[in-house]
């Protein structure tokens, strides 16, 4: 274990030593941070309309006050929202098969509120489902939460909830007086719940008209996403009201898709294209938005994924990634090195290629090309995810202390 453990932090640390520091290193010092997942969305529906309605107005205002990245994909797997969650915690990569949350609950971990503990930064969790829902109660003891808001904690009745639980709307509004009582610094990750497959809601929640295509599925799934952009909208405004506001960073997050390729026919039919095995890889970019008060809006067009949030974080915190822990993220506000976003099916991309499938495309002729374009990515896509899984299945974190 020790020969193991060694070469999976040289590895780490050489890839680290390759970042150059940006010029918002340090921006939110001491600062909250508010993580606010949002469910199932991709980045296809910011700046969209249906039939002459913004899907997303508040966003799309957020976005260009905020830090935008307009190249940032999830990296989930079958674990969906437990995926996104661990992989923004620990900046590993989730497992083939299953959930890490259910699968290794027990390993010792040093993740994000154990690390900000130590910057003396309290954490909470916050979703409007059961507790028990993903594994998460145990798995949170794990991740080191000193407390997780879930379904008990709020006013849940037949009115205000729908599908998997709490709506959005009240499930904020409930949660910010809790919010507010917590000891600050904090770190807080809200977790939505509305716009989940099979995408379902009250007429009176029902803000934009539904689309009117092929498929139910994919009609609705605009008309939840708008629901969530409100919900999203009041959280803001009932928090800039408050003191939180400019002692906080916000981080918005798309944390996985929502239109699976099944309905890539009706899918293609509302974004006016077929879609080929290539934009199936480019379907995967969720919105990433970091609003800190105070801060003019910058687009940041680095290519990175879900595993590259913690180091972006500890990087605006003024904090960094490579004195913490065994994590494969890099920061994306440093964008002068060779970029690589990992998926767990080996599937990649840089800013210039993808390789799904078996081949390379060029992400800007959406065309095929040689196979030497991707071949000198293979070793590094294999050996962070062989590394990532021996972590994980190995339980390595609980020997490497810094
Ligand atoms: C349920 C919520 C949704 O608590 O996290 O889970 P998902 O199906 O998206 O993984
Ligand atoms: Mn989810």
């Amino acid at each position: 274990d020790g020969e193991e453990i060694t070469e999976i932090s040289n590895y780490v640390e050489k890839k680290q030593n390759k970042i150059v520091r940006s010029d918002l290193h340090g921006v939110a010092k001491g600062k909250n941070v508010i993580v606010v997942f949002l469910e199932s969305t991709q980045a296809f529906v910011l700046d969209k309309h249906i039939n002459q309605e913004e899907v997303t107005p508040f966003l799309n205002k957020l976005k260009a006050n905020s830090l935008y990245f307009p190249n940032f994909y999830h990296q989930t797997a079958q674990g969906k929202t437990s995926d996104a969650e661990f992989i923004l915690d620990n900046s590993l990569y989730p497992l083939a098969g299953g959930s890490v949350f259910v699968r290794k609950p027990k390993n010792e971990y040093d993740s994000l509120p154990k690390i900000l503990k130590r910057s003396g930064y309290y954490s909470a969790s916050f979703h409007g489902n059961n507790a028990q829902f993903w594994n998460r109660s145990v798995m949170y003891e794990a991740l080191g939460y000193d407390r997780f808001f879930s379904e008990s904690d709020y006013n849940v009745t037949e009115e205000n909830s729908i599908n998997y639980g709490l709506k959005d709307l009240p499930f904020f509004e409930q949660s910010l007086p809790y919010l507010s009582s917590l000891p600050q610094p904090f770190y807080a990750k809200f977790l939505t719940l509305t716009n989940h497959f099979p995408f379902l809601l009250d007429p009176e929640d029902q803000l934009i008209s539904e689309m009117d295509a092929e498929q139910g599925l994919v009609n609705r799934y605009f008309t939840t996403v708008r629901y969530e952009d409100e919900a999203i909208k009041s959280f803001f405004d009932q928090i800039k009201d408050t003191e939180l506001y400019k002692n906080s960073i916000f981080v918005l997050f798309g944390d996985h898709y929502g239109i699976s390729k099944s309905y890539n026919d009706e899918l293609g039919e509302v974004l006016g294209k077929e879609i080929t095995v290539k934009d199936q890889v480019e379907l995967q970019k969720v919105p990433l938005i970091i609003h800190i008060p105070g801060l003019e809006g910058r687009v940041i067009n680095s290519v990175g994924g879900q595993i590259d949030l913690r180091a972006t974080i500890f990087d605006l915190l003024g904090m960094e990634e490579k004195e913490n822990s065994l994590s494969f993220g890099t920061s994306l506000l440093s964008d002068n090195h060779n970029r690589l976003v990992v998926f767990r099916d080996g599937t990649f991309t840089t800013d210039q290629y993808i390789f799904t499938e078996g081949t390379c495309y060029s992400k800007k002729t959406s065309k095929k090309v040689k196979r030497n374009k991707c071949s000198p990515y293979f070793n590094q896509v294999q050996t962070e995810l062989n590394y990532s899984d021996q972590i994980i299945y190995g339980d390595l974190i609980r020997f490497f202390k810094n």
